[in-house]
Protein backbone atom coordinates (compact mmCIF):
# COMPACT_ATOMS: atom_id res chain seq x y z
CA UNK A 1 0.00 0.00 0.00
CA UNK A 2 0.99 3.33 -0.70
CA UNK A 3 0.19 6.25 1.03
CA UNK A 4 0.92 9.86 0.11
CA UNK A 5 1.01 12.54 3.34
CA UNK A 6 0.45 16.62 3.40
CA UNK A 7 1.46 17.60 6.70
CA UNK A 8 3.91 14.91 7.15
CA UNK A 9 5.94 17.11 9.53
CA UNK A 10 3.48 17.96 12.12
CA UNK A 11 2.05 16.14 15.48
CA UNK A 12 -0.06 13.96 13.52
CA UNK A 13 1.96 13.72 10.15
CA UNK A 14 4.55 12.33 12.22
CA UNK A 15 2.24 9.67 14.23
CA UNK A 16 0.71 8.75 10.95
CA UNK A 17 3.83 7.95 8.92
CA UNK A 18 5.02 6.01 11.83
CA UNK A 19 1.89 3.92 11.87
CA UNK A 20 1.48 3.56 8.65
CA UNK A 21 5.40 1.92 8.10
CA UNK A 22 4.30 0.03 10.86
CA UNK A 23 2.22 -1.52 8.63
CA UNK A 24 4.72 -1.85 6.01
CA UNK A 25 3.37 0.98 3.83
CA UNK A 26 5.06 2.97 1.27
CA UNK A 27 5.10 6.66 3.05
CA UNK A 28 5.16 9.30 0.95
CA UNK A 29 5.24 12.84 2.35
CA UNK A 30 5.44 16.75 1.23
CA UNK A 31 7.69 19.56 2.93
CA UNK A 32 7.43 22.79 2.92
CA UNK A 33 10.68 24.75 2.10
CA UNK A 34 11.96 26.20 5.01
CA UNK A 35 15.20 28.21 5.77
CA UNK A 36 15.89 25.93 9.14
CA UNK A 37 14.75 22.48 9.15
CA UNK A 38 11.54 21.48 9.94
CA UNK A 39 11.66 17.87 9.76
CA UNK A 40 12.50 17.13 13.78
CA UNK A 41 9.54 15.26 14.35
CA UNK A 42 10.30 12.04 11.42
CA UNK A 43 14.06 12.70 11.00
CA UNK A 44 14.54 9.37 13.42
CA UNK A 45 12.28 7.60 10.38
CA UNK A 46 14.03 9.35 7.49
CA UNK A 47 17.65 7.96 9.20
CA UNK A 48 15.83 4.51 9.06
CA UNK A 49 14.26 4.21 5.85
CA UNK A 50 16.56 6.42 3.23
CA UNK A 51 17.86 3.21 2.28
CA UNK A 52 15.19 0.96 1.64
CA UNK A 53 12.83 3.63 0.24
CA UNK A 54 9.91 2.98 2.72
CA UNK A 55 9.84 7.05 3.53
CA UNK A 56 10.04 9.21 -0.08
CA UNK A 57 9.48 13.19 0.90
CA UNK A 58 9.20 15.62 -1.86
CA UNK A 59 9.26 19.45 -1.73
CA UNK A 60 6.21 21.02 -2.53
CA UNK A 61 3.14 23.28 -0.46
CA UNK A 62 -1.01 23.41 -0.37
CA UNK A 63 -0.50 26.25 -2.42
CA UNK A 64 0.94 24.83 -5.47
CA UNK A 65 -1.39 22.93 -7.09
CA UNK A 66 0.50 22.12 -10.27
CA UNK A 67 2.80 20.29 -7.68
CA UNK A 68 0.51 18.63 -5.63
CA UNK A 69 -0.94 17.01 -8.99
CA UNK A 70 2.16 16.24 -10.36
CA UNK A 71 3.04 14.09 -7.17
CA UNK A 72 -0.40 12.05 -7.27
CA UNK A 73 0.09 11.42 -10.71
CA UNK A 74 3.64 10.10 -10.57
CA UNK A 75 3.11 8.36 -7.18
CA UNK A 76 -0.33 6.96 -7.85
CA UNK A 77 -0.92 6.52 -4.28
CA UNK A 78 -3.67 4.61 -2.30
CA UNK A 79 -4.23 6.78 0.08
CA UNK A 80 -3.90 10.43 0.83
CA UNK A 81 -3.92 12.13 3.88
CA UNK A 82 -4.68 15.58 4.02
CA UNK A 83 -3.28 16.77 7.48
CA UNK A 84 -1.36 19.57 5.80
CA UNK A 85 -3.08 23.49 7.45
CA UNK A 86 -2.16 26.66 9.04
CA UNK A 87 -3.51 25.08 12.45
CA UNK A 88 -3.12 27.49 14.95
CA UNK A 89 -6.76 29.02 15.52
CA UNK A 90 -5.21 32.49 17.12
CA UNK A 91 -2.93 33.05 14.48
CA UNK A 92 -5.30 32.71 11.69
CA UNK A 93 -7.14 35.59 13.18
CA UNK A 94 -3.17 37.23 12.22
CA UNK A 95 -3.09 35.69 9.13
CA UNK A 96 -7.05 34.97 7.64
CA UNK A 97 -6.08 34.43 4.02
CA UNK A 98 -3.08 32.25 4.23
CA UNK A 99 -4.97 30.24 6.70
CA UNK A 100 -7.95 29.78 4.44
CA UNK A 101 -6.35 29.49 1.33
CA UNK A 102 -4.55 26.63 2.94
CA UNK A 103 -7.25 25.79 4.50
CA UNK A 104 -9.49 25.36 1.42
CA UNK A 105 -7.43 24.88 -1.60
CA UNK A 106 -5.28 21.94 -0.41
CA UNK A 107 -8.29 19.71 -0.58
CA UNK A 108 -9.80 20.82 -3.55
CA UNK A 109 -6.79 20.45 -5.29
CA UNK A 110 -6.08 16.68 -4.29
CA UNK A 111 -9.78 16.11 -4.60
CA UNK A 112 -9.78 17.17 -8.31
CA UNK A 113 -7.06 15.35 -9.04
CA UNK A 114 -8.44 11.98 -7.60
CA UNK A 115 -11.61 12.62 -9.99
CA UNK A 116 -9.65 12.28 -12.62
CA UNK A 117 -7.47 9.49 -12.20
CA UNK A 118 -8.71 5.69 -13.13
CA UNK A 119 -7.36 4.50 -10.09
CA UNK A 120 -9.60 4.63 -7.11
CA UNK A 121 -7.88 6.81 -4.18
CA UNK A 122 -9.09 6.96 -0.99
CA UNK A 123 -9.11 10.33 0.89
CA UNK A 124 -8.50 11.38 3.97
CA UNK A 125 -9.49 15.10 5.14
CA UNK A 126 -8.33 16.69 8.42
CA UNK A 127 -12.02 18.27 9.81
CA UNK A 128 -12.05 19.33 13.30
CA UNK A 129 -14.39 20.09 16.30
CA UNK A 130 -13.25 23.78 15.88
CA UNK A 131 -15.95 23.68 13.34
CA UNK A 132 -19.18 23.46 15.77
CA UNK A 133 -17.94 26.48 17.34
CA UNK A 134 -18.68 25.55 20.55
CA UNK A 135 -21.10 28.02 22.23
CA UNK A 136 -23.70 26.20 24.14
CA UNK A 137 -22.76 23.20 26.62
CA UNK A 138 -23.82 20.24 24.16
CA UNK A 139 -22.85 16.88 23.11
CA UNK A 140 -21.60 16.96 19.28
CA UNK A 141 -21.79 14.36 16.61
CA UNK A 142 -21.61 13.86 12.96
CA UNK A 143 -25.02 15.65 12.80
CA UNK A 144 -24.41 18.60 15.26
CA UNK A 145 -24.57 21.57 12.67
CA UNK A 146 -21.30 23.82 11.82
CA UNK A 147 -20.72 27.37 13.51
CA UNK A 148 -17.44 28.24 13.44
CA UNK A 149 -15.62 31.27 14.91
CA UNK A 150 -12.39 31.58 13.42
CA UNK A 151 -10.48 32.02 9.49
CA UNK A 152 -9.38 28.54 11.10
CA UNK A 153 -12.83 27.20 11.32
CA UNK A 154 -14.49 28.32 8.31
CA UNK A 155 -11.91 27.24 6.05
CA UNK A 156 -12.35 23.65 7.74
CA UNK A 157 -16.24 23.73 7.28
CA UNK A 158 -15.24 24.80 3.04
CA UNK A 159 -12.68 21.65 3.47
CA UNK A 160 -15.29 18.96 5.03
CA UNK A 161 -17.84 19.99 2.72
CA UNK A 162 -16.00 19.82 -0.46
CA UNK A 163 -14.97 16.28 0.24
CA UNK A 164 -18.84 15.55 1.25
CA UNK A 165 -19.73 17.34 -2.11
CA UNK A 166 -16.90 14.82 -4.35
CA UNK A 167 -18.17 11.97 -2.48
CA UNK A 168 -21.63 12.73 -3.65
CA UNK A 169 -21.60 13.72 -6.90
CA UNK A 170 -18.36 11.70 -8.39
CA UNK A 171 -18.37 8.58 -6.10
CA UNK A 172 -14.74 9.46 -4.46
CA UNK A 173 -14.12 8.12 -1.65
CA UNK A 174 -13.21 11.15 0.87
CA UNK A 175 -13.52 10.40 4.21
CA UNK A 176 -13.80 12.92 7.34
CA UNK A 177 -12.27 12.95 10.16
CA UNK A 178 -13.92 15.23 12.84
CA UNK A 179 -11.26 15.27 15.24
CA UNK A 180 -11.56 16.92 18.54
CA UNK A 181 -8.35 18.41 20.32
CA UNK A 182 -5.91 16.01 20.48
CA UNK A 183 -2.77 16.55 22.38
CA UNK A 184 1.21 14.49 22.37
CA UNK A 185 4.93 15.42 23.21
CA UNK A 186 5.09 16.25 19.51
CA UNK A 187 2.15 18.52 20.26
CA UNK A 188 3.20 22.19 18.76
CA UNK A 189 4.80 24.33 21.46
CA UNK A 190 2.48 27.11 21.07
CA UNK A 191 -0.56 25.04 21.77
CA UNK A 192 -1.65 24.95 25.38
CA UNK A 193 -1.54 21.92 26.81
CA UNK A 194 2.63 21.88 25.50
CA UNK A 195 2.66 25.60 26.54
CA UNK A 196 1.78 24.10 30.21
CA UNK A 197 3.59 20.48 30.59
CA UNK A 198 6.70 22.57 28.77
CA UNK A 199 6.35 25.63 31.33
CA UNK A 200 5.74 22.98 33.81
CA UNK A 201 8.76 20.91 32.95
CA UNK A 202 11.09 23.77 32.92
CA UNK A 203 9.55 25.52 36.28
CA UNK A 204 10.47 22.37 37.51
CA UNK A 205 13.92 22.39 36.66
CA UNK A 206 14.52 25.89 37.90
CA UNK A 207 14.92 27.35 34.44
CA UNK A 208 11.36 28.74 34.13
CA UNK A 209 9.68 31.31 36.82
CA UNK A 210 6.36 31.90 35.54
CA UNK A 211 3.76 30.95 32.67
CA UNK A 212 1.60 33.46 31.08
CA UNK A 213 -1.88 32.24 29.37
CA UNK A 214 -5.07 33.79 28.22
CA UNK A 215 -8.35 32.23 28.62
CA UNK A 216 -8.54 29.86 31.54
CA UNK A 217 -12.55 29.47 31.35
CA UNK A 218 -12.17 28.13 27.92
CA UNK A 219 -12.99 23.77 27.86
CA UNK A 220 -11.87 21.13 25.37
CA UNK A 221 -12.20 17.43 24.95
CA UNK A 222 -8.31 16.77 24.99
CA UNK A 223 -7.00 13.42 23.68
CA UNK A 224 -4.13 11.72 23.12
CA UNK A 225 -2.67 11.84 19.37
CA UNK A 226 -1.79 8.49 18.93
CA UNK A 227 -4.83 7.10 19.77
CA UNK A 228 -6.37 9.57 16.97
CA UNK A 229 -3.72 8.75 14.43
CA UNK A 230 -5.64 5.21 14.53
CA UNK A 231 -8.90 6.05 14.31
CA UNK A 232 -7.99 7.93 10.74
CA UNK A 233 -6.93 5.24 9.44
CA UNK A 234 -9.50 2.91 10.89
CA UNK A 235 -12.02 5.23 9.03
CA UNK A 236 -10.20 4.76 5.88
CA UNK A 237 -10.38 0.53 6.00
CA UNK A 238 -13.91 1.37 6.14
CA UNK A 239 -16.23 -0.35 3.45
CA UNK A 240 -17.71 2.97 3.15
CA UNK A 241 -16.31 6.27 2.68
CA UNK A 242 -18.29 8.50 5.77
CA UNK A 243 -18.10 11.95 8.78
CA UNK A 244 -16.62 10.01 12.30
CA UNK A 245 -16.16 12.09 15.34
CA UNK A 246 -13.41 11.41 17.21
CA UNK A 247 -13.39 12.21 20.72
CA UNK A 248 -12.75 10.98 24.34
CA UNK A 249 -16.00 12.10 25.68
CA UNK A 250 -14.96 14.09 28.72
CA UNK A 251 -14.37 18.39 28.63
CA UNK A 252 -12.04 20.22 30.96
CA UNK A 253 -10.62 23.76 31.53
CA UNK A 254 -7.67 24.91 30.39
CA UNK A 255 -7.42 25.84 34.25
CA UNK A 256 -7.84 22.13 35.00
CA UNK A 257 -5.19 20.98 32.47
CA UNK A 258 -2.67 23.54 34.37
CA UNK A 259 -3.94 22.84 37.67
CA UNK A 260 -3.16 18.64 36.63
CA UNK A 261 0.00 19.18 35.08
CA UNK A 262 1.66 21.80 37.90
CA UNK A 263 0.33 18.87 40.99
CA UNK A 264 2.11 16.44 38.75
CA UNK A 265 5.89 17.84 39.99
CA UNK A 266 3.93 18.81 43.81
CA UNK A 267 3.41 22.78 42.71
CA UNK A 268 0.41 24.56 42.92
CA UNK A 269 -0.38 26.42 39.92
CA UNK A 270 -1.66 29.61 40.82
CA UNK A 271 1.48 30.20 42.22
CA UNK A 272 2.99 30.70 38.32
CA UNK A 273 0.25 31.18 36.59
CA UNK A 274 -0.54 34.66 35.26
CA UNK A 275 -2.60 35.78 32.54
CA UNK A 276 -2.72 38.51 30.15
CA UNK A 277 -4.93 39.83 27.25
CA UNK A 278 -2.33 38.57 24.61
CA UNK A 279 -3.89 35.31 24.58
CA UNK A 280 -7.22 35.62 24.09
CA UNK A 281 -8.87 35.40 21.10
CA UNK A 282 -11.11 37.88 19.04
CA UNK A 283 -14.08 35.03 19.12
CA UNK A 284 -13.74 32.34 21.29
CA UNK A 285 -14.48 28.39 21.01
CA UNK A 286 -16.06 27.93 24.86
CA UNK A 287 -16.93 24.51 25.32
CA UNK A 288 -16.11 21.41 23.31
CA UNK A 289 -17.23 17.58 23.91
CA UNK A 290 -17.44 15.29 21.95
CA UNK A 291 -19.79 12.40 21.08
CA UNK A 292 -18.14 9.46 19.06
CA UNK A 293 -20.46 6.87 19.62
CA UNK A 294 -20.68 6.06 15.61
CA UNK A 295 -16.56 5.16 15.22
CA UNK A 296 -16.59 3.34 18.76
CA UNK A 297 -19.47 1.12 17.61
CA UNK A 298 -18.53 0.64 13.80
CA UNK A 299 -14.88 0.62 13.83
CA UNK A 300 -14.64 -0.31 17.52
CA UNK A 301 -11.97 2.52 18.23
CA UNK A 302 -11.57 3.98 21.72
CA UNK A 303 -9.15 5.71 23.23
CA UNK A 304 -6.93 4.20 25.46
CA UNK A 305 -5.71 7.64 27.41
CA UNK A 306 -7.71 9.31 30.10
CA UNK A 307 -7.07 13.06 30.26
CA UNK A 308 -4.43 12.26 33.77
CA UNK A 309 -3.06 9.86 31.35
CA UNK A 310 -2.28 12.60 28.63
CA UNK A 311 -0.94 15.32 31.21
CA UNK A 312 1.14 12.81 32.40
CA UNK A 313 2.96 11.78 29.32
CA UNK A 314 3.65 15.37 28.53
CA UNK A 315 4.66 16.42 31.71
CA UNK A 316 6.77 13.58 32.10
CA UNK A 317 8.71 14.01 28.39
CA UNK A 318 9.04 17.56 29.17
CA UNK A 319 10.56 17.39 32.45
CA UNK A 320 12.97 14.77 30.59
CA UNK A 321 13.71 18.22 27.79
CA UNK A 322 13.98 20.83 30.95
CA UNK A 323 16.41 18.64 32.47
CA UNK A 324 18.46 18.55 29.14
CA UNK A 325 18.23 22.48 28.85
CA UNK A 326 19.04 22.57 32.22
CA UNK A 327 22.59 20.97 31.76
CA UNK A 328 23.21 23.41 28.67
CA UNK A 329 22.21 26.02 30.87
CA UNK A 330 24.77 25.20 33.45
CA UNK A 331 27.93 24.87 31.19
CA UNK A 332 26.76 28.19 30.17
CA UNK A 333 25.61 26.92 26.35
CA UNK A 334 22.01 28.52 26.66
CA UNK A 335 21.32 31.36 28.33
CA UNK A 336 18.30 31.47 31.11
CA UNK A 337 14.87 32.31 29.67
CA UNK A 338 11.85 33.94 32.07
CA UNK A 339 9.51 32.46 30.11
CA UNK A 340 9.02 30.32 26.65
CA UNK A 341 8.07 30.28 24.40
CA UNK A 342 7.63 33.68 23.77
CA UNK A 343 4.84 33.79 20.56
P1 LIG B 1 0.47 20.69 12.95
O1 LIG B 1 1.35 19.99 13.92
O2 LIG B 1 0.34 22.16 13.03
O3 LIG B 1 0.96 20.28 11.49
C1 LIG B 1 0.54 20.97 10.34
C2 LIG B 1 1.32 20.48 9.15
O4 LIG B 1 0.93 21.25 7.99
C3 LIG B 1 2.85 20.63 9.26
O5 LIG B 1 3.46 19.53 8.66
C4 LIG B 1 3.11 21.89 8.46
O6 LIG B 1 4.42 21.99 7.95
C5 LIG B 1 2.11 21.66 7.32
N1 LIG B 1 1.92 22.87 6.54
C6 LIG B 1 1.72 24.14 6.97
N2 LIG B 1 1.65 24.99 5.94
C7 LIG B 1 1.82 24.25 4.81
C8 LIG B 1 1.87 24.54 3.44
N3 LIG B 1 1.76 25.80 2.99
N4 LIG B 1 2.05 23.53 2.55
C9 LIG B 1 2.20 22.25 3.01
N5 LIG B 1 2.17 21.91 4.30
C10 LIG B 1 1.98 22.89 5.20
O7 LIG B 1 -1.01 20.09 13.00
P2 LIG B 1 -1.52 18.70 13.63
O8 LIG B 1 -1.88 18.93 15.04
O9 LIG B 1 -0.58 17.61 13.25
O10 LIG B 1 -2.91 18.52 12.85
C11 LIG B 1 -2.97 17.84 11.61
C12 LIG B 1 -4.22 18.30 10.86
O11 LIG B 1 -5.37 18.00 11.65
C13 LIG B 1 -4.29 19.79 10.58
O12 LIG B 1 -4.96 19.97 9.35
C14 LIG B 1 -5.15 20.32 11.71
O13 LIG B 1 -5.79 21.51 11.29
C15 LIG B 1 -6.11 19.18 11.90
N6 LIG B 1 -6.67 18.99 13.24
C16 LIG B 1 -5.85 18.93 14.31
C17 LIG B 1 -6.39 18.68 15.56
C18 LIG B 1 -5.52 18.57 16.79
O14 LIG B 1 -6.05 18.64 17.90
N7 LIG B 1 -4.23 18.37 16.67
C19 LIG B 1 -7.77 18.48 15.71
C20 LIG B 1 -8.56 18.51 14.57
C21 LIG B 1 -8.01 18.75 13.34
P3 LIG B 1 5.61 22.63 8.85
O15 LIG B 1 6.05 21.53 9.77
O16 LIG B 1 6.61 23.03 7.86
O17 LIG B 1 5.00 23.78 9.62
O1 LIG C 1 -6.26 26.44 22.52
C1 LIG C 1 -7.08 28.66 25.34
C2 LIG C 1 -7.50 29.08 23.94
O2 LIG C 1 -4.48 26.74 20.81
C3 LIG C 1 -7.12 25.73 23.37
C4 LIG C 1 -5.80 23.02 17.07
O3 LIG C 1 -5.15 21.78 16.97
O4 LIG C 1 -7.55 22.05 18.36
C5 LIG C 1 -6.58 23.06 18.37
O5 LIG C 1 -7.18 24.34 18.48
C6 LIG C 1 -7.83 26.71 24.29
C7 LIG C 1 -8.42 27.92 23.56
O6 LIG C 1 -6.08 24.78 20.65
C8 LIG C 1 -3.77 29.99 25.93
O7 LIG C 1 -8.13 30.35 23.97
C9 LIG C 1 -5.65 29.88 27.00
O8 LIG C 1 -9.70 28.16 24.05
O9 LIG C 1 -4.35 24.76 22.37
P1 LIG C 1 -5.18 25.68 21.58
P2 LIG C 1 -7.45 25.05 19.87
O10 LIG C 1 -7.67 26.48 19.62
O11 LIG C 1 -8.52 24.32 20.62
C10 LIG C 1 -8.51 22.10 17.31
C11 LIG C 1 -9.43 20.92 17.42
C12 LIG C 1 -7.89 22.25 15.98
O12 LIG C 1 -8.41 21.78 14.98
C13 LIG C 1 -6.73 23.18 15.87
O13 LIG C 1 -5.96 22.91 14.69
O14 LIG C 1 -6.88 27.25 25.20
N1 LIG C 1 -5.83 29.25 25.80
N2 LIG C 1 -4.40 30.34 27.09
C14 LIG C 1 -4.67 29.30 25.12
N3 LIG C 1 -4.34 28.80 23.91
C15 LIG C 1 -3.07 28.99 23.48
N4 LIG C 1 -2.69 28.47 22.29
N5 LIG C 1 -2.14 29.65 24.24
C16 LIG C 1 -2.44 30.19 25.47
O15 LIG C 1 -1.60 30.80 26.14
Amino acid sequence: MKALITGITGQDGAYLSEFLLSKNYEVHGIVRRSSSFNTGRIDHLISKHTSDGKLQLYYSDLLDSSSITNLINNIQPDEIYNLGAQSHVAVSFQNPILTTQLGTLGSITILETIKHLDKKVKFYQASSSEMFGGTSKELLDENSLFDPKSPYGASKVFAHDITKIYRESYNVFGVNGILFNHESPLRGETFVTRKISKAVGRIAAGIQSKLTLGNLDASRDWGYAKDYIEGMWLMMQYDYPEDWVLATGVTKTVRDFAEEAFKYVNLNWEDYVITSEKYFRPNEVDYLLGDSSKAREVLNWKPSVDFKGLVKIMVEHDINEAKKDFTLLKDNLISPTWEYPKL
